[in-house]
């Protein structure tokens, strides 16, 4: 059997607890466990000087295969086009989008150092995964470096309409470079249509759906294949640990401070397009509109920091610890406080039990590609007496979740009324959108995902991205 190469900008650090936050790290770890091979990527670490080393380390069946990056790398790279170009743009946020040319050239470099330096570990039959808007010209600087092997490529985050990609002056070298790969998976359907609809429009290419469901792409003198491939998690896995955590010294406190009351409960990277203010607010319309529950419930709001040495990230903190003082100096009892904010990690386990312990799981970007937290609130739950999901429409994970109260994140008043309903819901139906989605969950693992991208990529004949008969797959 071919060895799986997973590339991804950032290997997570694992430790006992699993991966720390970050959606992608779950998600890759979760798959890379159980077939094993190789994880390759930046280390974490930034270097002032000299020439970085790979570090090799085996653990289990998982090789992690470790760079790390130099000062105006990482700046160029990683900072500039990866996290103030393209994750704004993917996420709808044109107005928060900063472009340099030099941060793109590096980024361009950098993508073809990595590439140089995963040459050499390379084996012929190895099959490659790139993870991640960070390295979307991977497979062109590996094809420069003469590796043959199939190699495919998924997005983690939105792929936006055609006319705000275009904000991203280099929009045309990028999906050139996206063609480069032999298959591409999207989250959704509706970002693979909104990538067929640049490649047709913007780029005069063709896109034909096949009869095994993949899309065939003919763009740039390139033929691949994409298609739509929805991230999971292991619903059992989270149950199990949200249950064994069930009597644990997190769930305890914090049911001795709740004194009976209800709790909504969020869990976000501190990102801005997680619909953190927006959220807030509605929690605050409800107090508003609903005297009946004050006192009465409490809104959870667990932000690690992340990305902290960017601007806009600065400055969606100092809007969240503004709002959650105004809200909670507004409402705020002696013996109650509305709004707990807290901007610090937690384990995973521990996660997991505060999710199980809340009545109402609030879930509400305002884009994302995907949203794990959603799935992962949902798998924690009691099956005899669950919660309530609160979910954005506009997070991919609404496309497969129907048993949750979908909202619209710029509908303050839509979701203050979501958070009603929730909290009211009766138990019958309760545990009816429960099953319902944990079936769905159950059905789409992480492992299910990751079989069917890496089947996929299989049957795609190498640099002709023609699936190859006989075409057994589902369409689905
Ligand atoms: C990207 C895409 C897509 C959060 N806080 C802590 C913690 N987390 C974990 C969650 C979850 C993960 O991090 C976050 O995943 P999301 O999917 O919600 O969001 P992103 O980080 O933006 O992930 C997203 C995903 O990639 C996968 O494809 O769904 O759309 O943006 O697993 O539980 N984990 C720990 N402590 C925390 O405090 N241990």
């Amino acid at each position: 059997m071919s060895r799986l190469i997973i590339v991804s900008n950032r290997v997570a650090p694992i430790s006992e607890g699993g991966p720390a936050a970050g959606g992608l790290a779950v998600g890759v770890y979760d798959a890379l466990k159980e077939t094993g091979g190789m994880w390759f990527g930046w280390s974490g670490d930034v270097l002032t000087s000299g020439q970085p080393q790979i570090a090799l380390e085996e653990r289990g069946a998982v090789t992690f295969a470790t760079i790390g990056l130099l000062r105006r790398d990482y700046d160029q790279y990683y900072r500039g086009f990866s996290n103030a170009t393209l994750w704004p743009a993917f996420h709808y946020r044109a107005d928060l989008v900063q472009y340099d040319r030099h941060e793109y050239e590096g980024y361009s470099r950098v993508n073809a150092w990595l590439a140089q330096q995963l040459v050499p570990l390379l084996r012929e039959d190895d099959v490659i995964w790139v993870h991640d808007y960070h390295l979307i010209p991977f497979a062109q600087a590996l094809r420069a470096a003469g590796v043959k092997n199939r190699v495919g490529f998924f997005l983690h985050i939105p792929f936006p309409a055609s006319q705000v990609l275009l904000a991203v002056p280099p929009h045309r070298e990028l999906v050139q470079a996206l063609c480069a790969f032999d298959l591409l998976g999207f989250q959704t359907r509706p970002d693979l249509r909104a990538f067929c609809d640049y490649i047709v429009n913007e780029a005069g290419g063709t896109t034909a759906l096949q009869p095994d469901g993949l899309t065939r792409i003919e763009a740039f003198g390139q033929t691949l294949c994409a298609g739509d491939y929805p991230i999971g998690v292991y619903p059992d896995e989270i149950a199990e640990l949200a249950k064994a955590g069930e009597r644990g010294k997190p769930v305890r406190t914090l049911k001795s401070t709740l004194h009976g009351r209800k709790v909504i409960m969020s869990v976000d990277r501190l990102d801005y397009s997680k619909g953190l203010v927006e959220r807030f607010r509605a929690f605050e319309r409800l107090l508003d509109h609903a005297p009946a529950q004050r006192n009465k419930v409490s809104f959870v709001q667990i932000a690690p920091p992340t990305r902290a040495d960017l601007h806009a990230y600065q400055d969606i903190r100092l809007r969240l610890e503004a709002e959650s003082g105004r809200i909670n100096g507004r409402y705020a009892e002696l013996d109650w406080t509305p709004i707990w904010y807290i901007h610090r990690q937690y384990e995973r386990a521990v996660l997991a039990a505060l999710f199980r312990a809340s009545n109402v799981g609030y879930v509400t970007p305002l884009r994302d590609g995907m949203n794990l937290v959603a799935k992962e609130y949902v798998s924690a739950q009691d099956p005899g007496d669950p919660g309530v999901l609160v979910l954005s429409r506009f997070a991919g994970a609404a496309q497969e979740l129907s048993g949750a109260l979908i909202v619209n994140p710029l509908d303050i008043d839509g979701m203050a009324d979501a958070l009603g309903t929730a909290l009211a819901m009766p138990l019958a139906e309760r545990l009816a959108r429960y099953h319902d989605m944990m079936a769905q969950l159950r059905e789409n693992n992480v492992s299910v995902w990751r079989d069917r991208f890496m089947r996929d990529l299989g049957r795609v004949s190498v640099r002709q991205g023609v699936s190859v008969p006989p075409l057994e797959r589902a369409q689905g």
